[in-house]
């Protein structure tokens, strides 16, 4: 036994009337992925490294200005289970230093038999839960079952209301909803059925509510960008029990990266229509970006620059201004005429074909705008 913790599944005492009034608090988070190596940043993944630790930091910061009672984390702590010496110490450290209550369940990325807080002496305010698991917090009044990455095949008999129990009852799990065509290992049903006050989940990188029936139930989303293409900044959430009560949930946003300003649903879209050459468009968009911007750029409009938009040679000069940069080309080259000799051999081509049959002549003519472009060094 430690910290405040009973392992024991003994009859409790009849709960006072004033506990039912009580708050839990409780600190969720999920995929932070420390010591995640981050190759496809290139010469930013340390810095990166150092953003997810710190992030890691704000999470117990947060649960303790917040005065969470819990806090509770769904697997994917670590990226690996080969994570340095450096990272698990930094772990045990952070969460040490919080004296809260904090759970950890494995995850995909950090199974159960492979786990770094395996077999190794763990501060008294830690509870590592490597398989499926009934926790009675009596100081609390709350159990929470632990379903792990590792031990699905033992997750469903296990979420359910212990009629017995304590007041507040919560699920902590590591594993993905059915989702586009994929049939998942957690089915929403489960959570219904479970009539737990709240499930709190791990694996996706983005918050997202599965509340279902009477049961509030979140992905906590990760605290930091472990990919690009999720919501930022990362988040934890503050979830607040209040029997018998609704949960209540607090997105909490604690990364560092973000979508550039002006981004809807993380992309920028740009119109380069105005511009007659690149270092404009370039030095216009570089003021927009910062170390830890993620920036999915779409250009629009229509390009009437002197010379071709070389879609290369912008993302090559702008990508050291941010943390992760993706330009997507939905622009319309300009209007070319034919200079050189072959340009006047293509136009003809075109236009006899466009007389031939007129029907098809605005793609007869948008093919020798194209060729034109292309010639010229354009990129499609
Ligand atoms: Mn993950």
């Amino acid at each position: 036994m430690r910290f405040s913790y009973t392992l024991s599944r003994g009859q409790e005492p009849a709960i006072p009337e004033r506990i039912h009034c009580s708050v839990l608090r409780i600190a969720h988070t999920a995929d932070v992925h420390l010591g995640r190596a981050f190759g496809y940043l290139g010469e930013a993944a340390s810095a990166h490294q150092e953003r997810v630790a710190r992030a890691f930091r704000r999470v117990f910061e947060q649960a303790r200005q917040r005065e969470c009672h819990l806090v509770l984390i769904a697997g994917d702590l670590f990226d690996s289970p080969r994570v340095s010496r450096r990272w698990i110490e930094f772990a045990l450290g952070v969460i040490e230093q919080s004296q809260l209550p904090t759970i950890v369940i494995p995850g995909n990325h950090d199974p159960p038999e492979q786990h770094p807080f395996r077999d190794i002496s763990l501060p008294r305010n830690l509870l590592f839960s490597p398989r499926v698991q009934r926790w009675r917090l009596d100081a609390l009044h709350a159990e929470v079952v632990a379903c792990p990455a590792g031990d699905e095949a033992r997750w469903q008999p296990a979420l359910r209301r212990e009629p017995d129990g304590a007041p507040l009852q919560i699920a902590l799990m590591h594993g993905s909803m059915p989702h586009a065509g994929d049939e998942g290992v957690i089915q929403p049903r489960w959570i219904a059925e479970s009539e737990l006050d709240y499930v709190a989940l791990g694996d996706w990188h983005s918050p997202q509510e599965w509340t279902q029936g009477r049961t509030v139930c979140w992905y906590s989303g990760a605290p930091e960008m472990v990919l690009p293409r999720q919501q930022l900044p990362g988040a934890m959430l503050i979830v607040e029990l209040v029997a018998p009560q609704r949960a209540r949930v607090l997105p909490v946003p604690v990364g560092e990266a973000h979508y550039v300003d002006g981004a809807d649903d993380g992309i920028l879209s740009w119109d380069v229509s105005s511009y007659l050459d690149t270092q404009s468009l370039l030095s216009d968009l570089r003021a927009r970006l910062r170390p830890e911007s993620v920036a999915i750029i779409r250009l629009t409009g229509r390009w009437q620059g002197t010379q071709p938009l070389n879609i290369q040679a912008l993302t090559e000069n702008l990508q050291p201004s941010c943390l992760w940069l993706e330009i997507e080309a939905a622009y319309q080259p300009e209007t070319l005429s034919p200079h050189t000799p072959f340009e006047h051999i293509l136009a003809q081509v075109a236009q006899e074909a466009a007389a031939r049959t007129p029907d098809d002549a605005k793609l007869y003519q948008e093919a020798m705008q194209l060729g034109i472009y292309l010639l010229r060094g354009g990129r499609l």
